[in-house]
């Protein structure tokens, strides 16, 4: 089995697809996009991915899209020698609308402030019209582009994501009361861990880990998951947004 993945070092939804293959000892080449500089809509990359996002999975030829489907895809087809889905049915289903919480909530929601907190300076020096033709040429996010525009998300969005973000924490404490911990479905790591983890990586990243500091199941779940080795593989350096961003270092250093 070959695979090849095109991602970007920091994409969120790049990481989750990184720890499975990292995790399965799957090895892999990888394609690095810059999404910055806009390599995710050039005409070669858009046939194998119309939506215009990393990352894309090639597996022997066959192309994968969206790191939900991939990491599923992926645990279907190297079930060993970790596998991250439940046999049980009635646990699969518990795991997959995690999944779907996860995608519609944290995984949208910390779009807002990376964007405000990380990004915006590299939006500065567009004219109106520059920015418009940039977010024109997104399939996937130019409502995206557009609300924020060049100034910002104004705070009320701003909140609104934060509380989002917050709500997505207490769920994951309340389904670790429930199920006993230390992952959120119990004593195994799933695929619901794999794709949150990248969101509260993100927010720690953006000096934000504060929030759930009151929440010790949440704190002692971050702990393991970033102790699981398929973790330092995932977020090789230029992976963290304070790699690659001075600005952000001093607001980690001193957070918000
Ligand atoms: N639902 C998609 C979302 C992918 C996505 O939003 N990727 C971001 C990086 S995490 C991206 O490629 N953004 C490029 C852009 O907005 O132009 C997935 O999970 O694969």
């Amino acid at each position: 089995m070959t695979f090849t993945l095109y991602n970007a070092p920091p994409s969120t939804c790049s990481q989750r697809v990184r720890f499975v293959l990292n995790a399965k000892k799957l090895p892999f080449a990888e394609v690095k996009l810059d999404l910055m500089a806009g390599d995710q809509l050039k005409p070669e990359y858009l046939a194998l991915n119309p939506n215009g996002v990393v990352p894309t999975l090639d597996h022997d030829g066959n192309i994968v899209i969206d790191s939900s489907v991939i990491i599923e895809y992926l645990d279907e087809i190297a079930p060993e020698p970790a596998r991250f889905t439940p046999a049980d049915p009635v646990a699969r289903a518990r795991m997959r609308a995690l999944m779907r919480f996860i995608d519609e909530m944290p995984a949208a929601a910390v779009r807002v402030p990376t964007f405000n907190l990380a990004f915006l300076p590299r939006f500065a020096g567009l004219s109106e019209d520059e920015f418009l033709a940039f977010a024109e040429s997104k399939p996937l996010r130019k409502e995206f582009m557009l609300a924020m525009g060049r100034t910002g998300f104004p705070e009320k969005e701003m909140n609104a994501a934060l509380d989002r973000l917050r709500r997505t924490y207490q769920r994951m404490d309340a389904e670790m009361e429930k199920s006993g911990g230390p992952w959120l479905l119990g004593k195994d790591i799933t695929l619901a861990d794999i794709a949150v983890m990248p969101a509260l990586v993100r927010m720690a990243d953006l000096g934000l880990a504060a929030m759930w500091q009151d929440l010790p199941r949440v704190a002692r779940w971050y702990d393991a998951i970033r102790a699981h080795p398929a973790f330092a593989p995932t977020y090789y350096p230029g992976s963290l947004l304070t790699d690659r961003f001075p600005h952000l270092r001093e607001r980690v250093k001193s957070p918000a």
